[in-house]
């Protein structure tokens, strides 16, 4: 059994809890944060969060435990059988985290966690994530999934990145960038948001952010 660990509040915890339910690999979940890794170092090195749990080991990593998921449990793959195809699936999940969830990361302390972010950063997060929602924009293909008919693990990613992308530039910038550049991005949202395991996690989410801002413990992501 996969024993998948972290809070339900993170984007990267949330990509796996996708492609666990969307390939129905039974799991259960253990509620870990950030502020206790030197009681997970052994598994994730730099106490990130996520990482799993299984029998004859451990990984961490999201991107590392989905490929392992993927070769695991083949029966209900989450990559295009075609080679090249399989290849821009993963570069479009490389450009979404790399070069807009990583950018966007910058902002998260202002806008989710009640810091403050310098204007220098934020110009900075700016510039940088028009780059990289332009590249994303010219990758996607919403017809209707993120790679074309089928859903692939980069469906998985893209919604949990874009929907944090969303709020942080709508509330630093008061512009939502996703929308502004990636205007497609807002059919594809409310068509996946629809989709049965997408709801439960957003649901799941929810119950994760109330109970993560009642414990009242700083963190700033
Ligand atoms: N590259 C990592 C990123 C994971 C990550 O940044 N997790 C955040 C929560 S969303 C975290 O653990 N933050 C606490 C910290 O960095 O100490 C992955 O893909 O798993």
């Amino acid at each position: 059994m996969i024993t998948l660990c972290g809070f339900g509040v993170s984007n990267y915890y949330n990509k796996l809890k996708l492609v666990l339910l969307e390939k129905q690999i039974p799991f259960r979940e253990r509620l870990v944060y950030p502020w206790e890794r030197e009681t997970y170092l052994d598994t994730s090195p730099l106490g990130k969060i996520p990482f799993i749990e299984f029998d004859g080991g451990g990984l961490s990593e999201s991107q590392v435990i989905l490929e392992y998921l993927e070769d695991r449990f083949p029966e209900i793959p989450l990559y295009p059988a075609d080679v090249y195809e399989r290849a821009q699936c993963r570069e479009l999940i490389q450009h979404l985290e790399l070069n807009a969830e990583w950018v966007a990361r910058r902002l998260y302390k202002e806008c989710f966690f009640g810091g403050t972010v310098s204007e220098e950063t934020k110009a900075e997060a700016h510039d940088r994530l028009v780059v990289g929602l332009n590249a994303i924009g010219r990758l996607a293909k919403f017809s209707p999934y993120i790679c074309g008919a089928e859903i692939t693990a980069a469906d998985c990613v893209a919604f949990v990145h874009f929907t944090m992308i969303r709020l942080a530039t709508s509330a630093i910038y008061d512009d939502n960038l996703l929308l502004k550049l990636v205007p497609k991005s807002n059919v594809y949202m409310a068509m996946m948001d629809g989709r049965p395991h997408f709801r439960t996690m957003m649901v799941e989410r929810e119950a994760a952010a109330a109970a993560f801002t009642a414990l009242g413990v700083p963190y700033d992501g």
